[in-house]
Order: structure tokens, then C-alpha cells, then sequence
């Protein structure tokens, strides 16, 4: 016998993107109510994330990313590839890379106001095309921009109505880099008829499913829920120690003079040992709410393991008790000025006569050294 198949058209939440469900309040899209005819709905973690800024635990999504955009290469439609300034390394998205390759692409490099504000512009824009360049990445344009403060948000606007050709548009990018918060300011300035914003929050996974959100008669912006990159030092804190670690004001610089034996404790996620060298400078770019305790190396261990017992740095994270759960990194410092990068966390500018460096960070981040971003 014939089987009878019945579609229904799917009703999702505005803020996440998740199918709305009224049966299991542990799974993503539970609204324990009924939708009201023409309603927008939020579901019940959006409405507590967007009115009461609630810590509301990430559930597991099902993404149609791939469909999505398989369908945007297809077509050839603009990507809108959103990064983090500050924490630029944790935005890289290899996976995503090929779908920009095949398609008219625009970066945005957003949180600017998190950056020391006498930096030039034209610098952050040179570092960011020269990283992406070593990924075969040749953006259209690069835009500067702070969603915080609506920088440049009439040129991005202008780039992508000239390069979106009347299709859609595709923002991707990392976990909280801020594609949601960047849209939400662009509906600001298109029309926007359901006076509904998309959820965003300071932890990552806040978008759990892809988000269309109308433009115009016939065109949509596709809000995606970003990647973790797992090298990041945000795939390996909780989320309470994540609040301290994201920027959210202009990070001040904080230069160190020190001798070598000396270490520099990041909170208790991190820490930072000159092993050998002459007197030097070390400048911390870092969230202003994350401390930094000095000590001797010989103490170090001890002084790291009971400051997290105690609570008495920020930020700590259930992860991380003493020295065994970090890593070490060593690196051979070269003549002159170079940055070493713990992802997502911070990168260290150290004015250097040569030296030792020992960097511990947690299993599985990437610590790196480059040339000065700034
Ligand atoms: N300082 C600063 N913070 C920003 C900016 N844009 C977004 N944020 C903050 O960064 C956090 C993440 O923003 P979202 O817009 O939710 O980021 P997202 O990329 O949509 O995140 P996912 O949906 O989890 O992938 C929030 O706390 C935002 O308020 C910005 O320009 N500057
Ligand atoms: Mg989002």
C-alpha cells in the first residue's frame, strides 16, 4: 500500500534558528506555549538570553550548514566572512575556506573597539590580508568594524549591496567572532518588519541553526552558527572563565620588565616563563579582566596551583588545577620585536635580545609566534 506523506512547513526560533518544539524542554526550540497566529517566536532560551542576558547552556544543534551553503556556492552568492580582530587566529575556519574560494567573498574584521585605539587601520587590514593570503584567500574587500559601535557600517552595507549582485548573502565565520550582532545592526537600516532581533551572547554556540532573515522581495541573509575552531583557547574553558577572557571593553597593553627565572601567571589557564635572556620588556594583549601574577619560576608551580585552589585570580576554569593539565611550549627568541600567540587568549610582544621563553596553555591550544600584529 502507497505510503501518505504530509509536509508542514517548519516554524523556527527568530534568535537561534532551532525548529520550535513544545514537548521536551531539554532539547533546542522548547516553547511551552502555543505559537499565536502571525507570531515571530522566540524560544524560551532565546527570550531568557535576550531579556534577562541569562547564562542558558548551549544544546546540541543540527546544522544545515552544509545544505546551506552548498547552495550558496552553487549559485555563486556572496559570503560574508566575519573575524575577530583580536583574537583573529581562533576565526580561521579551514573548513569553510573552499565555499570562499568558490565565491565572491567580503571579510569583515569586527570587535575594532576592543583594540588599542592609536593602531592604524590600515595595518590590521594589511595583517589581516596577508594571513589570509597564506590560505589562498583573496577577499573583494576587507571592512574594519565594531558592531559595538557601528563602524563603517554604511560601507559594508554599500560592499555588499554591490557585490551580493541582487542574490542572497552568506555571513560565516568562528563562535562568537559577532555575525549576529552585525546582522541585527544591519536590520536596523534595512527595513525590518518584525522588530525581532536575532539572540547573540557573549559564549559561543549562541546560533544553532542556520537563520534566514528577508532583505528584500526575493533575497535573504543567511546568519550561520559559527565554528569552534578546536585549536582555540575557547574549546577549552567553561563558560564562566569565557566571560573574563572576551574583550568586551579597549584591551590596555601591559608591559612587564623582567628578569629572566621569571614568570608571568594568566589567571590560572596560562602562564608565561622567561627561562634565559637579559633584562626584557613583555607586553600582555589581553582582556583587562584577566590577571597577571608575577612570581619566580622556582614558585611558580606552587604559587599557580594555590591561587586556583583558593579562587584568588580570574579567571579560573573547572578544567585547569595546576601545572599538569597545561602544556608546555618553548620557543628560542629571535633579535627584535616578535609576538607569541596563545589562540584566542592573548599574544605576548616581546622587544627581544634573544632569550628563552617557556609558554603553558591548555592541552590542545595553539601557541605560536609571528611577526607584530601591531
Ligand atoms: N567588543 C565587541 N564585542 C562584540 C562586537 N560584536 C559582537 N560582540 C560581542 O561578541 C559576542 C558574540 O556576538 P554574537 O553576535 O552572538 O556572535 P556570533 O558570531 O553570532 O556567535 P555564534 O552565533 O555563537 O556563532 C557578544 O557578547 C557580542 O555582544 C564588537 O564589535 N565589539
Ligand atoms: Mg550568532
Amino acid at each position: 500500500m502507497e505510503k501518505k506523506t504530509t509536509t508542514s512547513v517548519q516554524i523556527r526560533c527568530f534568535g537561534c534558528g532551532a525548529p520550535i518544539q513544545n514537548t521536551n524542554p531539554n532539547l533546542t526550540g522548547f516553547l511551552p506555549r502555543r505559537i499565536a497566529e502571525g507570531e515571530t517566536p522566540l524560544c524560551q532560551r532565546c527570550y531568557r538570553l535576550q531579556h534577562y542576558g541569562e547564562d542558558v547552556p548551549n544544546p546540541n544543534f543540527s546544522s544545515e550548514y552544509r545544505k546551506v551553503m552548498d547552495e550558496a556556492k552553487k549559485n555563486h552568492s556572496l559570503i560574508v566572512y566575519v573575524v575577530d580582530l583580536f583574537a583573529f587566529e581562533s576565526s580561521l575556519i579551514l573548513s569553510a575556506f573552499d565555499y570562499m574560494k568558490a565565491c565572491p567573498l567580503l571579510v569583515i574584521a569586527n570587535k575594532r573597539d576592543v583594540l588599542p585605539r592609536n593602531v592604524d587601520d590600515n595595518k590590521l587590514i594589511k595583517f589581516v590580508e596577508d594571513k589570509l593570503k597564506e590560505y589562498e584567500l583573496t577577499p573583494e574587500k576587507i571592512i574594519i568594524s565594531s558592531a559595538y559601535k557601528n563602524l563603517n557600517l554604511d560601507a559594508m552595507i554599500r560592499e555588499i549591496n554591490r557585490l551580493r549582485n541582487g542574490k542572497n548573502v552568506y555571513f560565516v565565520g568562528a563562535s562568537s567572532v559577532g555575525k549576529s550582532s552585525l546582522i541585527n545592526s544591519f536590520l536596523k537600516v534595512y527595513k525590518n518588519e518584525t522588530k525581532t532581533f536575532i539572540s547573540t551572547s557573549p559564549y559561543p554556540g549562541t546560533t544553532l541553526d542556520v537563520i534566514k532573515v528577508p532583505l528584500d522581495e526575493k533575497s535573504f541573509f543567511y546568519d550561520t552558527p559559527g565554528i569552534l575552531v578546536e585549536n582555540s583557547i575557547f574549546a577549552h574553558i567553561d563558560r564562566n572563565a569565557m566571560k573574563y577572557v572576551i574583550p568586551r571593553r579597549e584591551i590596555q597593553p601591559r608591559t612587564f620588565q623582567i628578569n629572566d627565572q621569571q614568570s608571568l601567571l594568566i589567571g590560572g589557564i596560562a602562564r608565561f616563563d622567561y627561562v634565559e635572556g637579559k633584562k626584557g620588556g613583555f607586553t600582555f594583549y589581553l582582556s583587562n579582566e584577566c590577571d597577571i601574577n608575577r612570581c619566580k619560576i622556582e614558585k611558580a608551580n606552587d604559587t599557580f596551583a594555590s591561587m586556583i585552589f583558593s579562587k584568588s585570580t580570574k579567571p579560573t576554569t573547572a578544567q585547569i588545577k595546576n601545572m599538569d593539565d597545561l602544556e608546555k611550549h618553548e620557543f628560542e627568541l629571535p633579535l627584535g620585536p616578535i609576538d607569541i600567540l596563545i589562540s584566542g587568549l592573548c599574544w605576548v610582544k616581546c622587544n627581544s635580545t634573544g632569550g628563552l621563553v617557556n609558554v603553558y596553555a591548555p592541552k590542545g591550544v595553539a601557541v605560536s609566534i609571528r611577526s607584530c600584529k601591531i
